[in-house]
């Protein structure tokens, strides 16, 4: 059909700078009239040259309430920029982890995800759109800031009307003059991981009978993927997985994979005594691994990834090119690069600021405090990645000694390198003045030259400030990452305010702390971090800003 553009007048809508990770707004308010339109033709304007014209792109996400009629304003949009070809995911899902696969191998422009990760879905709670460039990365801040003018002064948009495009077909078609692919969400992303790990030597494992698994997908979109690698690829009965149809509400929960909202796979891992359970969140990027009487805390799960890549990961035979994390993650992982001889980076929060690192190749397994973990065979953060990884590394655990635990490669990777104790206390959707305050208070403490050598009981301050992030590739400068406080004893605290939430403010506090003292390896997390958790709401006034008391998370 000969495609007709229409242009559509607009105003701009307030408040559509993408975040952490994307936009992320309560569906209300991405289905007002004009809302997604105007942002997707923002994104749409704002792809690097050549721009939007003849370029490829990929969508799909978690399939959360409101992706479908997303997917349609796209593919008019798309047509009405001019837009050559569209790979869909059927039924609009695809893994977080999977477009970013898509995009490499396809050899795409780009590609819109929509998903709000790990935040609740359905009428009444959020949506998310977020652009990944050609490399299969989130857009860099330069993109991103681009995008949010373009919002602030849009007064049209580009479409091409006709009739709704069927998304439930796998096949070829086209709108407009823009080629449409229909594709299965899972087949190339399950090819993939085989090619990175040996698949045959975690059958093997598994088959032998004395080692349980539990995946929880948390009705999130790695559902299928896990099904696929757990009992088509390593031939485990289907009551290995659970929650594993995506639902556009995630059947009611919050798909986040932690011990408070992954309760249910904590107490059947426990109950059941299974050897191995792990869980994925909404649109798939991040993992919890656990073990019978095990928790693997994220910043340790990274560590150990590159502790054992070259031997237990085939992708990484020929070596490993680097390491990093996020500033709050913990210095588990520098350790490991110290000893190996690694290059080893700290970024600011969030997946983009890894992408120029591991295109320049120096990086390759990095990871963030906050359930992220993942390597340069993408460039997003790979939940079942970091579970096959944990797989591989049982594996050849258990073929060197019999019998090895989730808990016993822990305690070993401790005993060689010492425990760095980590917690995050989450304060969500508290009230954003009071937020705002509290952070200009702690603010003008931590930068002050006179708080150096300051006692906060026990801890005397070596170093504060707010984190500001150089990239070595592009020199680009990201300023107000997060405030920290490092003590003469190592251990830090930090203060940081989400970006991803959608209602009111979110106060995220890190401590970290560490212990070569092999009596403290075993013991729990809490009760070591207490007196530093402390001395992090005594100075932050917490409490006096925001009317909290507990906080809605500990991790
Ligand atoms: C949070 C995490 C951050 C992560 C981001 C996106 O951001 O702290 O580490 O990269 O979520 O993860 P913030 O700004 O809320 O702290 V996901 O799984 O939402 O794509
Ligand atoms: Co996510």
């Amino acid at each position: 059909m000969a495609a007709s553009v229409k242009t559509v007048s607009t105003k701009p809508f307030e408040g559509q700078k993408p975040g952490t990770s994307g936009l992320r707004k309560r569906v209300k308010v991405f289905s007002q009239p004009h809302y997604t339109e105007n942002f997707v033709q923002a994104i749409l304007s704002s792809i690097p040259s050549p721009g939007a014209k003849g370029s490829t792109l990929v969508v799909g996400g978690d399939g959360r309430y409101f992706s479908i009629p997303a997917i349609q304003s796209i593919i008019r949009l798309c047509a009405g920029n001019g837009v050559s070809r569209l790979i869909i995911g059927q039924n609009g899902i695809l893994s977080t982890p999977a477009v970013s696969h898509i995009i490499r191998s396809y050899k795409a422009t780009g590609g819109i995800l929509l998903t709000a990760s790990h935040n609740p879905g359905g009428p009444d709670a959020d949506f998310g759109i977020k652009y990944n460039m050609e490399n299969g990365g989130p857009a860099p801040e330069g993109v991103t800031d681009k995008i949010y003018n373009v919002t602030t002064t849009i007064s049209e948009y580009h479409v091409v009307e006709g009739d709704d495009v069927d998304v439930s077909k796998i096949g070829s078609t086209s709108f407009g003059s823009t080629k449409i692919d229909i594709i299965d969400p899972v087949k190339d992303y399950v090819e993939y991981l085989s090619k990175i790990f040996d698949f045959g030597l975690i059958k093997s494992f598994l088959q032998s009978g004395s080692f349980s698994v539990l995946f929880d997908a948390l009705h999130g979109v790695t559902g299928p993927y896990g099904r696929a690698l757990f009992v088509e690829q390593f031939g485990l009965p289907e009551s290995s997985v659970q929650n594993c149809v995506p639902s556009p509400d995630f059947g009611g929960g919050h798909p986040d994979p932690n011990l408070t909202y992954a309760k249910s796979l904590v107490d059947a891992v426990e109950s059941k005594g299974i050897s191995f359970g792990a869980a994925s969140d909404g649109d798939g990027d991040r993992n919890m691994i656990i073990g019978k009487g095990a928790f693997v805390n994220p910043s340790d799960s990274v560590a150990i990834i590159a502790d054992w890549a070259d031997r237990a990961i085939p992708y990484f035979n020929k070596g490993v090119k680097g390491l990093a994390r996020s500033m709050p993650t913990s210095g588990a992982i520098d350790r490991v690069a110290k000893k190996k001889g690694f290059e080893c980076f700290e970024v600011p929060t969030g997946w983009k600021f890894f992408g120029n690192l591991m295109d320049a190749g120096r990086l390759s397994i990095c990871g963030e405090e906050s359930f992220g973990t993942g390597s340069d065979h993408i460039r997003e953060k790979d939940g079942l990645w970091a579970v096959v990884a944990w797989l591989s590394i049982l594996a050849a655990a258990n073929k060197e000694k019999p019998g090895t635990t989730v808990s016993d490669v822990l305690l070993a990777h401790y005993k060689t390198y010492g425990r760095n104790f980590f917690s995050r206390y989450d304060y969500e959707e508290v009230e954003s003045a009071g937020a705002k305050d509290m952070m200009a208070q702690l603010s003008s403490q931590f930068t002050s030259s006179s708080f150096k050598g300051t006692k906060l009981g026990d801890f005397e301050v070596a170093e504060a400030g707010d984190f500001s992030y150089t990239d070595p590739i592009d020199g680009s400068v990201s300023k107000n990452q997060g405030l920290y406080a490092k003590f003469v004893d190592g251990s830090r605290i930090i203060f940081r305010l989400s970006g991803t939430g959608s209602a009111g403010a979110t106060i995220r506090l890190y401590v970290e702390k560490y212990s070569n003292d092999e009596k403290e390896f075993e013991a729990d997390a809490q009760q070591g971090l207490k007196p530093l958790i402390e001395q992090a709401l005594k100075i932050s006034e917490l409490e006096k800003f925001t009317g909290r008391s507990k906080p809605t998370v500990i991790t």
